[in-house]
């Protein structure tokens, strides 16, 4: 007869209240709440984990699947060549919201315009912003992609269908996150209340507490950027990068896909750079849906994220796909390349008054 009143040996009570953190109960715990808004919330992060699953789903077969991989031959608002895997996951994330009653509007890096679910307008106040595939060009050769993904509550109506409220600086996210789908499949979230990352039991079809409370290294040896476009910087971050040439103690990292070049960066250290280039001034990154979303999740770990010389959670975007400059990562490590920036500003300056006084 089994004496149910004997608890399982530690370990095993240990393992299965792990195996029992799941989202949508961290969610509630990190709220300390089972409100409406709480339970909103947590159904929400679900229903973004079920998109991560669906996903990853498809990317593990890709190879197998007739027409999952490869271009379909349309470019984007972004101009860029759109890869079936783009429009496959922006469609997941569109459908698993449907009949949810939880978000009026998904805006999206690869569509030009916000999309509206009408049947939950009138209940959901809350907008997804993503970038369902993020570092497309890894896709076909199998190597790590992500998801972006950031939440923001409605800001009065939207009478005129162009979501101008989203228009507002990044302190306006509720949530943010990301779904790196490598070796393992993880979400990295925030509601504001410290950073965790979640791993994907497959056999469980769940994703399992795996880090809480992950703090990012106030310094790493990491700098993470693409160095063909050095000839396209400005002189204050090509001065940067001759400083971790000449200095020991640093090494490059940069894998094509900022989710993954991130994710190393908040577990081990450094610095992500992606700066204005002659070709891009404004920058690469598109700040709504990348470089907000980031910098909220990094500054929750006690990190740091720039434009170069104002922080990223401050821009306020003119555009739906706004992009900008992005230096994040380790304080002390963004806080250099700002004061690479910063000195030569001076320098200019000072040359400047020189130069008028004749
Ligand atoms: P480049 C992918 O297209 C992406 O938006 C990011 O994921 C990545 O960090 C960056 O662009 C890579 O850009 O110009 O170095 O190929």
């Amino acid at each position: 007869m089994v004496d149910f009143e004997q608890p399982l040996n530690l370990e095993h009570e240990y393992l299965l209240d792990r195996d029992c953190t799941t989202l949508s109960r961290h969610v509630l715990q990190q709220l300390h709440s089972f409100s409406a808004d709480a339970q909103d919330l947590s159904a929400l992060m679900s229903r973004i984990a079920l998109a991560g699953k669906l996903i990853a789903r498809r990317l593990t077969r890709a190879g197998l699947v007739e027409d999952a991989l490869g271009f379909t031959g349309r470019t984007n608002v972004q101009g860029e060549s759109v890869k079936k895997m783009d429009v496959f996951a922006n469609q997941v994330f569109i459908s698993v919201f449907e009949q949810s009653g939880l978000v009026c509007r998904l805006a999206s890096e690869e569509m030009e315009k916000p999309y509206y679910i009408p049947e939950n307008c009138p209940l959901g106040r809350y907008t997804l912003l993503y970038d369902p595939i993020d570092g497309s060009s890894n896709v076909d050769i199998n190597l790590n992609v992500g998801s972006i993904f950031s939440i923001r509550r409605q800001q009065g109506e939207d009478q005129d269908g162009t979501a101008a409220d989203l228009l507002r600086h990044g302190h306006d996210q509720i949530a943010a996150g990301y779904i790196l789908y490598g070796p393992s499949t993880m979400l990295v979230y925030s509601i504001g209340k410290g950073v965790h990352a979640f791993t994907l039991d497959p056999s469980l079809g769940e994703f399992i507490l795996s880090s809480e409370n992950i703090q990012i290294p106030t310094h790493g040896p990491v700098y993470s950027v693409n160095e063909g476009n050095f000839w396209q910087w400005s002189e204050p971050i090509r001065d940067y990068i001759r400083y971790v040439h000449r200095h020991e103690g640093y090494t490059a990292r940069y894998s094509g896909a900022l989710v993954g070049d991130i994710h190393r960066i908040l577990f081990q250290g450094g610095v992500f750079l992606y700066p204005g280039t002659v070709k891009k001034p404004e920058g690469k990154l598109r700040l709504l849906y990348e470089s907000a979303p980031l910098a909220y999740l990094v500054e929750q770990a006690g990190g740091k994220a720039s434009t170069g010389t104002q922080d990223i959670m401050d821009v306020i975007p003119d555009h739906l796909h706004t992009r900008t400059p992005l230096i994040l990562g380790s304080r002390e490590d963004v806080e250099l390349v700002e004061s690479f920036i910063a000195d030569r500003r001076r320098q200019t300056e000072e040359q400047t008054v020189l130069t008028s006084k004749g």
